[in-house]
């Protein structure tokens, strides 16, 4: 009794650890173990176009590497809005945590990445900022600044033109307690600020901190009775975002002061104070530990900015519920004011302690990211709820989470695995699976098989794209499998590499139960006209070519005929056979007298196939592969 409760206390904790049923996996990426999602709509139909950008991570410092194998879920992943995953970004960056993981429209006419890449485990590498294009390659590398301790992982703002980005700097500092009323003592603190830098140079065009500008009574973290610290010390402004207007003017966002402030570009002196103990605004509204600071327009007097009030820390809440705000700001008048315009309060009222998002969508919906889990709404510009999603794993977050259009173009080809089932020659089924990672508007994918290495691709199906990874289930035993991505107009946008079928390695002992050399390939231009046929025949019964192929085992009633279908896998194998003995002579005139001996049911279907149904497949070009059908078609001496 007592051993058995023990027992199931034991699986119950190892199934705790190991369980993986919240990860997706892949037969053609089987690397990848992306996040699942569960996702509600509440109006789907209003939701904006575009994908998620997230950037999953179990723990924000970064792990000691390991040998042992892991497999990918930690990095920049992008999916579509039913939670269908369309690039698993883990392996650029080798499963290094990322963060600020979104779409940029700023650079030039094609939509980029941008995201930052965490410092090293063992601070060997400080991160840096990452602009990668919508081939996934990685174009730019900003390094981060030597006297910070890392590249800050809240912020990488990339500016209009692509030219320059803004990052949040951390710096210790030796400062004096006199602000305290404790003029003889020192402590260090954590200084806050900002860069613009040069993004091809990473030199620094513009430099910003807190040191100099903002007193230390100003933040609510630590107070005038508290001790000294020794290094890194008092973190008392914690910059968490910044954004840059036309005028040029800075907007930044210190938790730890509950202050938004705006800096002047030219001086680097605080214009303005939103919230806090000094705000300079007559205000309307609250807010607290705030998140994601940013411009949604401004001129020069009126601003509108967007921002999450967590109302919440590690420490405790100031209110009940988290929410994104808007807010007018006019400063054209004495005092300044500022007020709610919109605000959005987080869907399942409850509070975001840490990190989170908030963006206006080009159609007036906003996206918020409150980053626990993912969690992840859509709002209408109104703020009604559209839809909610968040992983369906506990164990992962996102700093940040981003909606947007945009259209990835991989430089790698589709993956693609193919295996082959069956008992018999006549039952052998080919299960194909392929997928093309970051690739965003795939609408069909279409298979082909060749008879043999050097043979023509033929055109075996054509399906919708289901999933990230798509399975088509083809007749026969098919061999040297490709697979073309094909676009909504109808275009080839890339094609796999074509691989072989996987087979058992004992057919036998796997139930086979045909002749003893184990099954052979199937020509599939055969397969495929035998099934055009039996497909057909019900249509087309008086079809004169089909007299000749009529024997007394075929029914009329026109369902499947095995017998006929038979008959062509035959001829497909004889005609292979033939073919491979060529190959080795390496004759044409010899196949053509070989091809000639062959039976004459075989060339009565063939002709058939060619009369009744040309056009029913098609050929993609091939580099090597000898045109086969038109060396058959010449081969036949009746036609
Ligand atoms: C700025 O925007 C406000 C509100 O839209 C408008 O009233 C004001 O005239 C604008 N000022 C300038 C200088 O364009
Ligand atoms: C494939 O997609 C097209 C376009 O969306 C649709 O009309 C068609 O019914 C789909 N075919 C299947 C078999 O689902
Ligand atoms: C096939 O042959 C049978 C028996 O000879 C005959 O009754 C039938 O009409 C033929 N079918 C066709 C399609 O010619
Ligand atoms: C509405 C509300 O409770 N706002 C709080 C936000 O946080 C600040 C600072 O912690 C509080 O002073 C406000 O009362």
């Amino acid at each position: 009794m007592l051993w058995a409760a023990a027992l199931l206390l034991f699986s119950g904790n190892a199934v705790a650890e190991r369980h993986d049923s919240d990860l997706l996996s892949f037969v053609t990426l089987p690397e990848v173990r992306a996040l699942k999602w569960e996702v509600e709509y509440h109006d789907r139909e209003r939701l904006a176009p575009g994908y998620w950008f997230v950037a999953p991570y179990g723990k924000i410092s970064p792990d000691q590497p390991t040998l042992k194998y892991q497999q990918y879920q930690v990095g920049p992943y992008i999916y579509d809005d039913s939670g269908v995953l369309i690039w698993a970004g883990a392996p650029l960056y080798d499963n290094h945590n990322v963060f600020d993981f979104k779409p940029v429209y700023n650079i030039d006419n094609d939509p980029y990445l941008s995201f930052i890449v965490g410092w090293e485990f063992d601070d060997s590498k400080k991160g840096h900022g990452a602009i990668v294009n919508h081939h996934y390659e990685v174009e730019k590398e900003v390094q981060a600044l030597s006297d910070v301790h890392d590249f800050n992982m809240h912020e990488f703002n990339i500016m209009d033109g692509g030219k320059t980005a803004l990052a949040c700097t951390y710096r210790v500092q030796l400062i004096n307690l006199a602000d305290f009323g404790r003029p003889t003592e020192e402590s260090y603190v954590t200084v806050g600020g900002f860069v613009e830098v040069d993004i091809e140079t990473s030199k620094v065009l513009f430099q910003w901190d807190s040191f100099d500008k903002v007193a230390l009574h100003e933040s609510n973290m630590f107070h005038a009775s508290d001790h000294p610290a020794g290094s890194p010390g008092w973190d008392y402004v914690h910059i968490n975002a910044v954004d840059k207007n036309k005028a040029g003017d800075y907007l930044i966002s210190l938790r730890f002061t509950d202050t938004i402030y705006l800096i002047s570009g030219q001086d680097g002196n605080i214009v303005w104070r939103l919230g806090g103990h000094e705000s300079d605004f007559e205000q309307d509204f609250t807010f607290s530990k705030q998140h994601d600071v940013k411009f949604v327009s401004s001129n020069g007097t009126h601003h509108v900015i967007s921002f999450l009030n967590n109302a919440s820390d590690e420490r405790g809440s100031d209110e009940r519920v988290s929410s994104v705000l808007f807010i007018e700001l006019d400063t054209s008048v004495v005092p300044m004011t500022a007020k709610v315009i919109k605000r959005i309060n987080r869907p399942d009222s409850g509070l975001t302690r840490l990190r989170g998002s908030a963006r206006p969508l080009p159609n007036g919906n906003v996206f918020i990211g409150w980053s626990e889990r993912g969690y992840s709404s859509e709002h209408a510009s109104n703020g009604e709820l559209l839809m909610t999603a968040r992983f369906a794993s506990d164990r992962y977050s996102t700093y940040r989470s981003y909606k947007g259009e945009f259209t990835g173009r991989p430089t790698a080809p589709p993956d693609l695995v193919a295996s082959v089932y069956g008992t018999h020659d006549e039952d052998m089924t080919t299960i194909i699976h392929v997928s093309w990672n970051g690739a965003t508007d795939v609408v069909q994918w279409k298979f082909y098989a060749q008879a043999y290495d050097r043979g023509q691709p033929v055109l075996i199906g054509t399906i919708n794209k289901t999933d990230f990874e798509t399975m088509f289930i083809a007749d026969g035993y098919m061999d040297f499998v490709s697979a073309e991505a094909i676009d909504a107009e109808g275009n080839v946008m890339h094609t796999s590499e074509i691989m072989r079928t996987q087979s058992p390695s004992d057919w036998k002992a796997a139930g086979w139960v045909g002749s003893d050399s184990g099954p052979t390939y199937d020509d599939p231009s055969i397969i495929v006209a035998a099934n055009a046929h039996t497909d057909s025949t019900a249509e087309s019964t008086s079809d004169e070519a089909a007299e000749l192929i009529n024997d007394s085992t075929s029914t009329v009633s026109g369902d499947h005929s095995s017998a006929q279908y038979a008959d062509a896998k035959e001829v497909a194998k004889a005609v292979y056979k033939a073919y491979e003995v060529i190959r080795g002579v390496g004759a044409l005139l010899i196949f053509i007298l070989l091809a000639g001996t062959l039976g004459g049911t075989g060339f009565a279907l063939w002709r058939h196939v060619r009369a009744g149904h040309f056009g029913r497949y098609q050929h993609v070009p091939s580099e090597e592969g000898l045109p086969v059908e038109e060396i058959r078609l010449t081969s036949n001496p009746q036609s």
